[in-house]
This record gives C-alpha cells, sequence and structure tokens, in this order.
C-alpha cells in the first residue's frame, strides 16, 4: 500500500504525498516535538480548553458513554475524559500502531482497574467491527481530538463524520476543530523557528528512502509551508532545490528546480463553516468551548 501510495502520488502531474504516512516512529516522535514548540499552539490550547470545561464536557458526554477514539496514539489527553466521566461504559481505542496501541492499554487498564478497554487495531477511516462492552451503554461518544479533521480535504472530512454518525447513532462526537485565525500566527505554527516542522516534513522522504529503496537526498528539498487564504488551509510542500532524478527501487522520478511535492494539507475553520460541513454529515453542534483568543475550539456535536 505504502508503495504503491507512493508512487502514484509522486508519477502525477502535480506531485503529492498522503500525510497518514508521516507518522513512523520517529515522525512521531518529531510530531510530539512540534507539539512542545512555542509556536505550535494547537495543542496545549486544546487542552487548557479541556481542563477548564471538564466537567461540563463530562457532564454531556453522560453516564455509561462508551468511548471511542479515533486515533488514539498514546491516549494521554484521553485521560483527562476519563477522570472525569461518570462511570463510563468502555474505553475503544482505534490505532494502527500496534505497539503504541498495546502500550497505551496497559498503561491505561493499570490506571483504571475497573474501565473495560476493547482495542481495535485499525485504519481509523477503513471498516472496523465496533466490540460489545459487558457494561450497559447508554451513549455511544466518539472522540477526536487535536484538529486532525483539519487534515482531510472537504469531501473526505465529510465522508468521516457520516461514517462516525452511523457508529454513534444517538450519541455524539466530541473533536478538536482549529480556528481561522490572524495568518501570522499560522505562518509561525508550521514554520517555527528550530525547524521541527522542516524536519518533520523532510522525514516522509527519509522514511520512504528506509523503506522503499530510496534515494532521495534530503539536503536537495526544503520545507515550504504557506496559509493558502482562498482554500482556508495550510499548505505543506517539499520543493526540490535542483533538476534532479530520484530513484525509488527500479522506478526513476524527476524533479523540476522549484517542482514541489505536497505532503499536507491541514484546513482552518469559522465556527459556522464547521457546523454547516458537520450537519451535512448529519452531525448538530450541540456545545462549543474554545481559548479566550479562539485560536482552537472543543465541540460536542449531536447524531441523531
Ligand atoms: C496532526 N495535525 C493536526 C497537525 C496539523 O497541525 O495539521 C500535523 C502538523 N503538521 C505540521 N505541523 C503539525
Amino acid at each position: 500500500m505504502f508503495r504503491e501510495e507512493v508512487l502514484q502520488g509522486l508519477q502525477d502531474s502535480r506531485k503529492e504525498l498522503p500525510s497518514k504516512y508521516f507518522y513512523d516512529d520517529k515522525g512521531s516522535y518529531l510530531f510530539e516535538q512540534i507539539c512542545e514548540l512555542d509556536e505550535y499552539y494547537p495543542t496545549r490550547t486544546e487542552l487548557g480548553i479541556m481542563q477548564a470545561n471538564i466537567s461540563e464536557i463530562a457532564s454531556l458526554l453522560g453516564p455509561q458513554c462508551l468511548l471511542i477514539e479515533y486515533g488514539s496514539g498514546s491516549s494521554t489527553k484521553t485521560r483527562l475524559l476519563l477522570d472525569a466521566l461518570q462511570s463510563p461504559a468502555g474505553y475503544v481505542p482505534i490505532e494502527i500502531s500496534k505497539e503504541q496501541l498495546l502500550r497505551s492499554v496497559a498503561s491505561l487498564t493499570q490506571a483504571y482497574p475497573q474501565l473495560e478497554v476493547l482495542p481495535i487495531c485499525a485504519d481509523y477511516t477503513g471498516d472496523f467491527a465496533l466490540p460489545n462492552p459487558s457494561k450497559l451503554v447508554f451513549r455511544r461518544v466518539a472522540y477526536f481530538p487535536g484538529s486532525t479533521i483539519g487534515n482531510f480535504d472537504r469531501e473526505p472530512a465529510q465522508h468521516f463524520l457520516r461514517q462516525i454518525a452511523r457508529t454513534c447513532r444517538g450519541g455524539g462526537l466530541l473533536i478538536g476543530v482549529d480556528l481561522k485565525k490572524d495568518f501570522n500566527i499560522l505562518h509561525r505554527a508550521y514554520n517555527d523557528a528550530q525547524g521541527v516542522t522542516a524536519q518533520f516534513n523532510l522525514h516522509l522522504l527519509e522514511r520512504i528512502n528506509q523503506e522503499l529503496d530510496a534515494d532521495f537526498q534530503l539536503a536537495h528539498f526544503g520545507h515550504y509551508a504557506f496559509y493558502n487564504p482562498g482554500q482556508s488551509r495550510i499548505e505543506m510542500h517539499l520543493v526540490s532545490l535542483t533538476n534532479q532524478v530520484v530513484h525509488i527501487g527500479e522506478v526513476e522520478i524527476s524533479f523540476k528546480l522549484g517542482e514541489s511535492i505536497w505532503t499536507e494539507s491541514s484546513y482552518k475553520y469559522t465556527l459556522s463553516e464547521f457546523a454547516q460541513l458537520a450537519a451535512g454529515a448529519g452531525l448538530t453542534m450541540q456545545h462549543v468551548w474554545t481559548d479566550p483568543q479562539q485560536l482552537f475550539s472543543v465541540q460536542y456535536l449531536s447524531i441523531a
């Protein structure tokens, strides 16, 4: 799958690579470093919103809810919710990395001995069967923090929300959504002074070298991220700094000087734009929490 998607993406007239491939061990580590940067406001802002409003959030989710986390990673943010929820019926972390899933399940079961943890090792955008907890479920609630929804183009984002709506019929979705703001704040967040985001972006080429027998020279590509206001998204690219030919196994890919590989989009929404997107997928905005500067939002949407 990785090889096919990489070759297909690089043989297109507009070269692109799927951003989901950033997250191998080193990529996940670099992303954690990004989350700690002064310039990268989303992580700490979302955490602050959650901390400030956790009792209200927990009471909206209600007692005996089955919490289903899409792309649970290390489940660190989830602990805040698990601490506050009233007798949760269970926790279903969905994570593609088996090692990460096993690690987080082990530490969660230790920290929450009463909680039934029902892990699913899968790509959360695909199909999976939801396990049945032994406790009575009053409401299924999907949890999708981090504004990862911003990394989906609009149509796939709506498709994914529709999938959540099917899984959690009669329940809801708790989601982190990054908001539109001053372009300069956005620009800094994706062009940090230490160059960690550049390293994260370039690591995709390193991963292709390691896993697909390729010979990308990282010094021959440059990190380029900007806000595209017409499309309401940050676009992240790797720009070829020279005319060059790269090999992926037997396949040759040529790059002209200045040609780019589009590696990620990160869409930013107004509250009403997101409410409209969600409504199209059958979700109704119930409550929105933001920070004082309105940089980020945590939203609870209900599903009929
Ligand atoms: C995971 N995702 C929400 C991040 C974002 O802000 O779009 C990924 C990222 N890319 C560069 N910096 C962070």
